[in-house]
């Protein structure tokens, strides 16, 4: 069902078009200056580093009402090219690691990964669900909406995400770190029985019982691929403090780290996003520290720190 290789493609995303605070964009290139390629050779892997430039042109400010999604055109052209580069990569039997930019580019990754394993479970590490329809979303920020495309609760789809489609079921996919809901999201995981485990969770049951009961949860057996989507603002602020919505009381570097290790141990992980590093927010301490969280979020679930 998938494939065990050495084979990794890095996609480079800079993009921060879903969301309003410019500097995520930045941050592929800190994460590849911090030694990741060297990282993973080091692991025994083979790299290749995907770049996606032209991701870096200026959005234009769509949509005059504050009532409105903002920039869906420039975000969805996006999202699809990112969709297209990662079925490419995982098609040539290689392991992508998709280094954001905001994580609305999850809408693109998932379906990436869902056209070539469409068995595919989805690990989210966040402290919000992204969850929110269009229409539901307060902030009207698309990085807050992802999953409401994947599953297809938009509905009506705006035009511009006619391409979207519902790619995962709810029984592959479980949240850890969550902390920060709006009402129609809660309302989303209740009724749909989704595996979100919340900040209470983990200090109820410690991190090690949550990732057993998520991972026994979306992949059974070990039977499925496993796509880890790491949103950094899933950490403390003082673990990840360059990050564009910080919200207090989150993983520890450690519990970061074991979600990565548990996952690795699985065999299973076929794709990696890396989220929400914004280097222009905080001191030049607190970008180094939420750059190397990023890089060892990569090198952990490729295995570093296992025996
Ligand atoms: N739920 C909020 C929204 O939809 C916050 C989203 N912000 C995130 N998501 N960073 O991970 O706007
Ligand atoms: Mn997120
Ligand atoms: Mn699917
Ligand atoms: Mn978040």
């Amino acid at each position: 069902k998938f494939v065990q290789t050495n084979q990794v493609s890095i996609i480079n995303l800079p993009f921060s078009g879903g969301q309003p605070k410019k500097g995520t964009e930045d941050a592929p290139e800190l994460i590849e200056q911090a030694g990741v390629q060297n990282d993973l050779e080091n692991l025994g892997y083979s790299v290749r580093y995907i770049q996606n430039p032209s991701f870096k042109t200026p959005p234009q400010i769509e949509g005059p009402s504050k009532d409105t999604i903002k920039n869906p055109q420039y975000v969805s052209d996006v999202c699809r090219q990112v969709r297209d580069t990662v079925k490419s990569e995982l098609s040539q039997e290689r392991l992508v690691v998709n280094v954001g930019g905001d994580h609305s580019l999850g809408m693109g990754t998932i379906e990436g990964v869902q056209s070539v394993y469409d068995d595919a479970s989805v690990l989210w590490i966040d402290a919000h669900a992204d969850i929110n329809t269009p229409e539901s979303s307060p902030s009207k920020n698309l990085h807050g909406c992802p999953l409401a495309f994947s599953l297809g609760y938009a509905d009506p789809v705006p035009p511009e995400f006619a391409w979207t489609k519902r790619v995962i079921d709810e029984k592959r996919l479980a949240f850890i770190g969550l902390r920060d809901l709006d009402p129609q999201e809660r309302a989303f995981l209740r009724e749909h029985n989704i595996a979100a485990f919340t900040m209470h969770h983990v200090d109820k049951y410690g991190i090690s019982k949550v990732v057993e009961m998520a991972l026994e949860h979306i992949n059974p057996g070990n039977r499925h691929p496993v796509h880890l989507s790491f949103d950094v603002d899933s950490c403390d602020p003082a673990v990840a403090p360059s990050t564009g919505t910080r919200v207090p009381g989150g993983l520890t570097f450690r519990e970061a780290m074991y979600i990565c290790e548990a996952t690795a141990e699985t065999s299973t992980l076929v794709a990696i996003d890396v989220m929400e590093v914004n280097p222009r927010l905080g001191n030049e301490e607190d970008t180094k520290a939420t750059v190397n969280l990023a890089r060892s979020i990569i090198r952990t679930s490729l295995g570093q720190t296992l025996l």
